[in-house]
């Protein structure tokens, strides 16, 4: 028993070390303010029933509030609430069990015991989305990077060679598996040049179709001429260009986040829209353009003017593992005619009636967007997931 008692006296040691190296609430001027939030109808309905449950275990009424998770530094979460802004730790029973992560954009029952700097994760709210990617392959766990977000902004930068439309098409299908809203921002547009983004603007348009919602930026200074070219080929694409098509894409009052590879230039975006250098932002490596990890936090940005953006550290991998669901909304045609293909099981490369190399064919079609689906679909395979007994692919 005593044992016990040091080891936890050990954690708890080790727990206010850690925090007194977090940067202090008060000085995050980009945070966003509780009257910037809300929680939905179902969300609070849950927030009062948890206050009831705790008053029945002898908690204070008042000590509780509705809160929202708007950072989480090396896991210690920040709440604000109506009134406080403060981090919390959990209530002992929610650290275990499948539920026990709290995300940023979480809404919770938070307990602030009178007296105390520090809250309590009582309970975390029903969620209204939760974008989350597969850790370590087929044999992983499943990791929420945000919760509550309206739409995802998958960042991919620009360069001489062509776009990575596959990555794009691989963030695209699990964004659109996890029930949220997609738009796609490319980065580092200076570096393609005017000819680069018209050739890439096409080839995304491919994969993707002409619905995606596409903005091309780049951080650069204004009146160059190259910009302007830039921002010429953006409209006559039809898509959004800059900051301004950024914040058009966040309004007031809704919540996004961006999703992408480290270097992408996700911070410094970031940093853009809120007119001064908040976030870290850190060099790529000149022999393969990968970042550094620069962010390690999550973190919510108010944007003047605008939404919340939760800016995150880049992500090295995005294994597909069951993701049919969002491979049909993001291909919705192709997977239309795999229904009707002859085997159930068929790869659509060369099986006798399959209707998707017939469609193909019959479109003319056997470019990009075919290829995309099919790499996906094969992976996807491969990952040996239960399949959806509904879905075929
Ligand atoms: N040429 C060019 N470089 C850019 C642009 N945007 C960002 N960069 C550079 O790209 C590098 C990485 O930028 P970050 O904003 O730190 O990238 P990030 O996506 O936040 O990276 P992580 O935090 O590691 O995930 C920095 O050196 C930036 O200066 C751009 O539009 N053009
Ligand atoms: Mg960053």
């Amino acid at each position: 028993m005593a044992k016990k008692a040091k080891a936890r006296r050990t954690r708890e040691v080790r727990a206010d070390r850690a925090l007194d190296t977090l940067p202090a609430l008060a000085t995050l001027t980009e945070l966003p303010t509780y009257a910037q939030l809300s929680a939905c109808e179902r969300q609070r309905a849950a927030f009062e029933a948890a206050r009831e449950r705790a008053s029945e275990n002898g908690v204070e009424p008042d000590e509780l509030a509705l809160g929202c998770v708007v950072r989480l530094d090396r896991g210690f979460p920040a709440i604000v609430t109506q009134n406080a802004l403060f981090r919390a730790e959990f209530a002992t029973r929610l650290t275990k069990g499948d539920f026990s992560r709290v995300a940023v954009g979480d809404w919770v029952c938070a307990r602030r015991p009178h007296g105390h700097d520090m809250g309590l994760i009582e309970e975390i709210l029903p969620r209204e989305s939760d974008i989350a990617r597969w850790k370590g392959g087929n044999r992983g766990e499943r990791q929420t990077l945000a919760a509550n977000v309206d739409l995802v902004i998958v960042v991919q930068q620009l360069g001489s060679q062509e776009v990575d439309y596959a990555r794009v098409a691989r963030s695209a299908v699990i964004v659109r598996d996890c029930g949220a809203e997609l738009a796609v921002v490319l980065s580092k547009a200076d570096r393609a040049g005017a000819e680069g983004v018209a050739r890439d603007l096409d080839a995304l348009h491919e994969v993707l179709g002409d619905e995606v919602r596409l903005v091309v930026t780049l951080a650069g200074a204004e009146g160059d001429a190259d910009i302007e070219a830039v921002r010429a080929v953006a409209e006559g694409h039809g898509v959004g260009f800059g900051e301004e098509g950024v914040r058009a894409l966040v309004p007031e009052g809704t919540v996004a986040i961006v999703l992408g590879e480290s270097g992408a230039g996700k911070s410094t975006l970031l940093n853009a829209l809120l007119g001064r250098a908040v976030l870290e932002t850190g060099a790529v490596r000149a022999s393969d353009d990968a970042g550094r990890h620069t962010t390690v936090a999550r973190r919510m940005v108010a944007l003047p003017g605008a939404g919340i953006i939760v800016d995150e550290p880049g992500l090295r991998s995005l294994p597909l593992v069951g993701h049919e669901r969002g491979l049909a909304k993001v291909f919705p045609d192709i997977a239309e005619e795999a229904v009707a293909c002859r085997f159930r099981n068929c790869t659509h490369t060369h099986e006798p009636g399959c209707a998707v190399l017939a469609f193909a064919d019959e479109r003319g079609y056997a470019g990009r967007r075919l290829e995309a689906y099919l790499s996906l679909a094969h992976e996807m395979r491969q990952s040996k997931q239960t399949l959806d007994p509904d879905v075929v692919i």
